[in-house]
């Protein structure tokens, strides 16, 4: 497997697909596929008519990738539980429909999840949730495969991108099969690494159209019971499914070790320990009970192998087979390395080229508007309960600005809290502000917004709106005007909305300009009530302007360093101490020139002339 890289277009997918050979026969030729668009593609083949998700690393390229494709119409929702019922709601009027998301996003669904298992399907569900084991990029780690007990869904787990292709477009008729969604797990390495891939032709599904069916999909109690007992028969099928799955797979090789694993952790194993006999399960749930034991009758050892949980291992125990516990990490991401450290082997060749790499901290960009903001609430000693996207790296020094970060719309309602004890003990003096990402907000900020004006509190909101969902790579979200599909949008009035939510001090400010920024936030502070500034500039990146760069006046330079704690990239200190600017860095957006007190950061071409003497 190739190492983790962003995914290429979905139109390349389509045109390596498919070429002409010399005698002008239509062949389709073997083309090399990160799993992220071998999903999408196998989504394609599979007739998927809709499909629906909210950005998250790894899984963003994903409904990307699908959009692209004929035939298809995909969006971004608000949040996944939106996405979720989007595509239930798809599915029940007879399009086939896929939803993405990374594993946190698949907390924000599980209300719809959970009782999804219940109703079952019309059209075929099928839910794609990636893990990112180690936490690339991601505020905590979750093994997926815990939803298939809990939710009793079907759950499968591709190795390589041309098992994704073929087992996200098998899913489909799965679903309608057992009248259940089904969900696939990824992982990044699966998803971000590429591997040949066979593609095939799109087979346009005919599932019906919506069929009325209270006992199938009202949920209310009395029909919730009926539902709860058909899905032990929906399971037993599932069961049965699942030991005919064509993509679990034994490999006898030395019998005197047996390894059970799934998903990318094969190919680790099998780097690992090449001569080791191998069960790839497919279907993680329900697991083929019946082949499991076959196949730990047949081995010596019996070791599972998994990234994260033990899910197999505790699976494998419950089934009372003697599974030996080898120390495999369960935390953190797996690799051919750690599996054989963990057997007590030499490992092949297989350190991580990063290793020898110095370590490059992440940094809010060059010109990225949410520093100004970051800068005055520093300032202004603050309590700032943060939230996640690019502003989250204001929590790292030199800006050292930001108190928490939990998960996406966490901002709002931590603020209130601590503002209910800080009224009720008496401490005041001490701004409590929140600060979210307009992509954040639409997620899951309203509600919290909603409760602070409802329960009433001093708390302040700061909306970072740079226009974009600039995290995950700049999709577009409700507040943008733009939808998946490319074609304008309504516009959503952040103001509008905020006004609507019962907040009365509202303010709009561009952070790049640093006074008026501390201005608004010292009146949003003192107002009594719920405030909300609004910072509003584009994302440095979707800028694509040029722009003249600064220059630092090596003469008027005192080496304060009040430019550098705004933790620029394109600012370091020499050997002096003094600032100095890498122009090429330098997009120009005069934060700096603002901190200033010396004057010492001038336009590039000014700096050079007074250094060279002219
Ligand atoms: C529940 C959940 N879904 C998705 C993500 C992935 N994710 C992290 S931040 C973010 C949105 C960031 O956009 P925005 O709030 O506009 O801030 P920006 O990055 O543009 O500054 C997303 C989609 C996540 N961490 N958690």
């Amino acid at each position: 497997m190739r190492s983790p890289c962003s995914s290429g277009s979905a139109s390349l997918l389509m045109q390596f697909a498919i070429r002409t050979d010399p005698g002008e026969r239509t062949i389709v030729a073997p083309v090399l596929l990160s799993g992220n668009e071998a999903i999408a593609r196998g989504a394609w083949e599979a007739g998927v008519r809709f499909g629906s998700g909210y950005p998250g690393t790894p899984s963003t390229e994903i409904l990307i990738a699908l959009a692209k494709l004929p035939g298809v119409r995909c969006e971004w929702a608000p949040n996944e539980k939106v996405a979720l019922e989007v595509a239930i709601g798809a599915g029940m009027a007879g399009h086939r429909s896929l939803v993405t998301m990374k594993h946190v996003g698949l907390n924000v669904a599980a209300d719809p999840l959970m009782t999804l298992a219940y109703t079952g399907v019309s059209a075929g569900v099928v839910i794609l949730v990636a893990d990112d084991p180690g936490m690339h990029s991601s505020q905590n780690e979750q093994d997926s495969r815990n939803w298939g007990p809990f939710g009793k869904i079907p759950i499968l787990e591709p190795s390589d991108s041309a098992e994704a292709l073929a087992m996200v477009r098998d899913a489909f008729g799965l679903s309608e099969r057992l009248d259940m969604p089904v969900l696939v797990r990824s992982t990044t390495r699966l998803s971000h690494g590429k591997t040949l891939v066979e593609v095939g032709e799109r087979v346009e599904s005919d599932t019906p159209g919506y069929r009325k069916s209270a006992a199938k999909w009202v949920m209310v109690p009395g029909n919730a019971r009926g539902r709860r007992v058909d899905l032990e028969k929906r399971l037993a099928a599932a069961r049965a499914e699942s030991e005919s799955f064509a993509y679990t797979v034994e490999e006898m090789r030395d019998a005197s070790l047996g390894i059970v694993c799934s998903g990318v952790v094969y190919q680790y194993v099998r780097e690992a320990l090449p001569d080791a006999s191998t069960l790839r399960i497919g279907m993680s749930f329900p697991l083929p009970e019946d082949r499991i034991r076959e196949f730990a009758g047949k081995v010596g050892r019996l070791v599972a192998i998994e990234e994260l949980d033990p899910y197999l291992r505790s699976s494998l125990a419950a089934m009372g087979l003697a599974v030996q516990v080898v120390p495999v990490p369960h935390i953190g991401e797996l690799s051919p390395g750690r599996i054989a450290d963990a057997f007590g082997i030499a490992a092949p060749d297989t350190r991580d080229p990063m290793d020898d790499l110095p370590a490059r901290p992440p940094m809010l960009c060059p010109g990225c508007p949410h520093r100004g903001v970051f800068a005055a609430l520093r300032t202004m000693g603050a309590v700032v309960q943060g939230d996640i996207g690019c502003y989250a790296l204001a929590a790292l020094p030199p800006l050292s600005a930001m108190d928490s970060c939990v998960d996406m719309g966490a901002s709002i309602g931590m603020a209130h809290g601590m503002s209910v004890v800080n009224a009720s003990t008496g401490v005041s003096g001490v701004p409590v502000v929140a600060v979210i990402g307009d992509s954040t907000f639409a997620h899951s900020g309203l509600t919290g917004l909603l409760n602070a004006v409802y329960n009433n509190t001093d708390t302040t909101v700061v909306i970072l709106d740079n226009r974009t969902t600039a995290m995950t790579g700049h999709q577009d979200n409700p507040f943008t005007g733009r939808t998946l599909m490319g074609v304008p949008a309504p516009e959503i009035d952040i103001e509008a909305v905020v006004r609507a939510l019962g907040v009365t001090s509202v303010q709009t400010v561009n952070p790049n300009l640093l006074k008026p920024t501390a201005k608004a936030l010292g009146e949003a502070v003192a107002f009594p009530g719920v405030s909300v500034v609004i910072a509003r500039a584009p994302c440095a990146l979707l800028d694509k302007e040029p722009h003249d760069p600064f220059a630092v006046d090596e003469d008027e330079c005192t080496a304060c360093g009040e430019c550098i704690r705004l933790g620029c990239p394109a600012i370091s200190r020499d050997d002096t101490a003094k600032a100095v600017i890498d122009t090429a860095l330098c997009v120009g957006c005069r934060q700096c020139v603002q901190v200033c007190r010396y004057g010492a950061i001038v336009r590039a071409g000014r700096a050079c002339d007074i250094g060279s003497g002219l």
